[in-house]
């Protein structure tokens, strides 16, 4: 492993802590995702970038930064990716899914926040995420009220832009994403002093779609009745594509599917025959949170579907591609991000029927529904959630959790029964 402690240094980052919280991934690693068995041969590369998660995607983003370029950090699956690159920026995910991040967090947030927006806090104020450090600005979103708030604490310390996302879905709510996707891009113009041409947002909506066409590939193979890769491994493909660079991505995740069609071909799956099949619903699993997929994956059952922000509602809905006009481009590209059915929105029935059509499409036995501890948005439409598949005669199982470990034996017992009467 390359040694990148001068790139953390030079980033501003407090090295010695960041060391803690490097010296517990390799632990991490080897008891989530290298204990598995039979795991395809082409997750090699996404264990490799998983291992040097702070160095090799950094260190590419430092050197294009020395070119002059400009790194758009975002938090939400509404912004629109392709805008930034047509832009000749690079937009990256700032995840926070580790608990090492929250406790920096509460200094700054209520304890009865989400961990996610705790984390983000902290891994900006803590100097521990080479991603936060390095992003010249960031893209929030008016979505959840902790979220937006959160946000003008950040902005206290680095330059923000925030997209104010409707909360409904009517025509005048999406011409007004329209707008705000034509702000972002005279924002993506103003920062990085190139011109986004129709040509090159042509070419990036391409791109983009190209990457969603790839981790639905992923997906569809999922469906098989032998499934050929775990939940688990699934889990961390969706959360490193909000970092790494697009077009090696998608070519590492179609390397991938050629190998796990052969295995379909073949016959083969990571599980034994009749294991039961789950889908996850909820709040996003932002990178290093595989505790769900590990419990589940590890109580007998096997994840074959997440209906989350790292997972179909990623990749779920083309671009259009046919526009000619930057105008024509910037619609398509906000009706296809209105169809993203996010528990902001109100009313918010298209994600019941996304959910009960994923059952259907992925075959699964029951759906576990995982929020963040605090999120408010998604445990009350749990309520309602429920009651629908209750009525389509899908087992449910509601689950409100954090980062912590604390509760790691009890979810494991109940995860265990549940699926015991499966
Ligand atoms: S589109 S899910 S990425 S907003 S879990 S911070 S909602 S309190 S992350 Fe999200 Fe965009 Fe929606 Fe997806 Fe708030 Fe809830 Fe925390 Fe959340």
């Amino acid at each position: 492993m390359a040694d990148y402690r001068k790139m953390w240094e030079d980033l501003g980052m407090d090295v010695e802590n960041h060391d803690v919280l490097c010296s517990v991934l390799p632990g991490a690693i080897g008891d989530v995702f290298l204990s598995q068995e039979n795991r395809p041969e082409s997750m090699d590369y996404f264990d490799m970038v998983l291992a040097d998660v702070h160095g090799i995607r950094p260190a590419e983003l430092v050197e294009f930064r020395k070119q002059g370029g400009k790194v758009f950090g975002t938090f939400c699956t509404y912004v629109p990716d392709e805008i930034i690159f047509a832009g000749n920026g690079i937009a990256t995910g700032l995840c926070a899914g580790s608990q090492f991040w929250v406790p920096g967090g509460e200094k700054y947030l209520p304890a009865n926040t989400c961990p996610l927006i705790k984390a983000m806090l902290g891994a900006r104020f803590d100097r521990t995420c080479p991603f936060y450090r390095l992003a010249d600005i960031y893209i929030g979103e008016n979505t959840c009220d902790g979220k937006k708030k959160a946000y003008e604490i950040l902005g206290t310390d680095v330059p923000m832009h925030i997209m104010d996302l409707p909360q409904m879905k009517r025509d005048k709510d999406i011409a007004k994403w329209a707008d705000e996707c034509h702000d972002l891009l005279e924002m993506v113009e103003r920062e990085t002093g190139n011109k986004i041409t129709p040509e090159k947002l042509a070419e990036n909506i391409r791109k983009i779609n190209a990457k969603r066409a790839a981790l639905k590939r992923l997906y569809d193979l999922r469906k098989n009745k032998n499934v050929p890769i775990s939940g688990t491994d699934t889990l961390l493909i969706s959360q490193i594509a909000y970092y790494d660079d697009p077009e090696r991505f998608t070519t590492m995740v179609n390397k991938l599917c050629d190998e796990l069609e052969k295995r379909v071909a073949d016959g083969i799956s990571v599980f034994p025959a009749g294991t039961k099949r789950i889908m996850i619903s909820g709040t996003p699993m932002a990178i290093p949170n595989w505790k769900m997929h590990n419990l589940i994956e590890t109580s007998g059952a096997a994840v074959v579907c997440e209906e989350t922000c790292t997972g179909t509602r990623y990749f779920e809905n083309f671009v259009d591609e046919s526009g000619k006009t930057l105008d024509e481009m910037v619609g398509n590209i906000a009706d296809r991000y209105m169809k993203i059915n996010c528990a902001c929105f109100t009313p918010n029935s298209g994600r019941f029927d996304d959910i009960i059509r994923l059952a259907k499409e992925y075959d699964v036995d029951a759906v576990i529904d995982v929020n963040l501890k605090f999120c408010q948005t998604y445990d009350i439409e749990g309520y309602l959630l429920e009651d629908k598949l209750k009525e389509a005669g899908i087992p449910v199982l509601g689950i409100e959790t954090d980062y912590t470990d604390s509760d790691a034996q009890q979810l494991k017992t109940r995860i265990e029964a549940f699926i015991e009467v499966l």
